[in-house]
C-alpha cells in the first residue's frame, strides 16, 4: 500500500488565496488510478489555508478573540478544497471520501492525539479511500493549532504501515540550496539524517508549516526498515505514475 500527500503547491497556487489547480490535480488522480496500486491520500491546504492561517497567526493558538473567525474560516475553505480533489479522485474512478483531522482528532501543544482510527481504518478496510489534509485542530493547551498534512502522513503511517510514502511537491526533491532563487543549487538524490546537517531551510512562499527542511525532518521520522520516503515533483505530467510504477524518475529519496 501507498501514501500519498499532494502538497499544497501542487494542488492549488500558493500565492493566490483559495486558487485550485482542478487540471493539475485531476491528471495526479489519474496516475494514481493508474498505477492500480492501492492508496490513501493525504493533500495539504496550500492557498485555501496558509494565506488565511497567516495572517491571523493560527500557528501560534489562542492568542486573542479576533482570531476565532479566522478558524471557521480556514476549516471551511480547507473542507471546500479536500471536496474538489476527492471529486477528482471519484471522478478518475477511486471512491473516495473526505475525513477532516479537526472534527476527529486534537492536540496537546502542537502534537497531534488520535485516540480513535477506526472510522478511517474500516473506510480503507472496505476499498473506500480516507482523504485526510491538512486542518484547524483543538488543542488541549494552545485552544486551536494547526495540524499539517505532513503530521497527518506520520500517524497514518504508523496506522497502515505503508510499503511506500511518497511526497508530491512542485520541486524535483530537496536541493542544496533554493533552486527557485538559486542558479547553482543541485538535487540530493538521497538524505540521511547526517545530510541534512548541511543543508539550508530555504522556502519560497508564506507557509506556517515550515518548508522543505521540515517536511525532510518529518520524512526521515518515517523512514523505516525497507521502507523508503520519496519526494517527487507532481508538476511533471506522468512522473508520479513512473515513481510508482518503479521506474527511475529524479526525485529525493530519504533513508535511515
Ligand atoms: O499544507 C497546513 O497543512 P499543510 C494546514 O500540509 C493549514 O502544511 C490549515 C494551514
Amino acid at each position: 500500500m501507498m501514501l500519498i500527500k499532494l502538497g499544497g503547491s501542487v494542488i492549488t497556487d500558493k500565492s493566490q488565496y483559495r486558487t485550485f489547480n482542478k487540471d493539475q490535480v485531476s491528471r495526479l488522480c489519474r496516475e494514481i488510478a493508474e498505477s492500480g496500486k492501492g492508496t490513501i491520500v493525504v493533500h495539504g491546504a496550500g492557498s485555501f489555508g496558509h494565506v488565511v492561517a497567516k495572517k491571523y497567526a493560527l500557528q501560534h493558538g489562542l492568542i486573542d478573540f479576533s482570531q476565532i473567525p479566522a478558524i471557521a474560516q480556514v476549516q471551511y475553505d480547507v473542507r471546500e478544497l479536500s471536496s474538489m480533489v476527492v471529486r477528482e479522485l471519484i471522478t478518475n474512478g477511486i471512491p473516495a471520501v473526505s475525513v477532516p483531522p479537526g472534527s476527529c482528532f486534537v492536540m496537546e501543544d502542537g502534537k497531534l492525539i488520535v485516540n480513535d482510527s477506526e472510522a478511517i481504518r474500516a473506510l480503507a478496510h472496505i476499498g473506500v479511500m480516507p482523504v485526510l489534509f491538512g486542518d484547524v485542530v483543538m488543542d488541549r493547551k494552545k485552544g486551536f493549532g494547526i495540524c499539517s498534512g505532513d503530521q497527518i502522513m506520520e500517524i497514518l503511517a504508523d496506522i497502515f504501515k505503508p510499503d511506500r510514502i511518497v511526497f508530491v511537491s512542485d520541486i524535483d526533491g530537496l536541493y542544496t540550496a533554493d533552486p527557485k532563487t538559486d542558479p547553482d543549487a543541485e538535487l540530493i538524490p538521497e538524505v540521511t539524517p547526517d545530510i541534512m546537517k548541511d543543508i539550508s531551510s530555504g522556502s519560497t512562499v508564506d507557509d506556517v508549516t515550515g518548508g522543505v527542511r521540515g517536511k525532510m525532518e518529518s520524512m526521515l521520522r518515517m523512514c523505516d526498515e525497507g521502507r523508503d520516503c520519496v519526494l517527487v515533483n507532481g508538476t511533471v505530467p506522468g512522473r508520479l505514475l513512473s515513481l510508482l510504477k518503479g521506474e527511475d524518475v529524479p526525485c529525493t529519496v530519504a533513508r535511515m
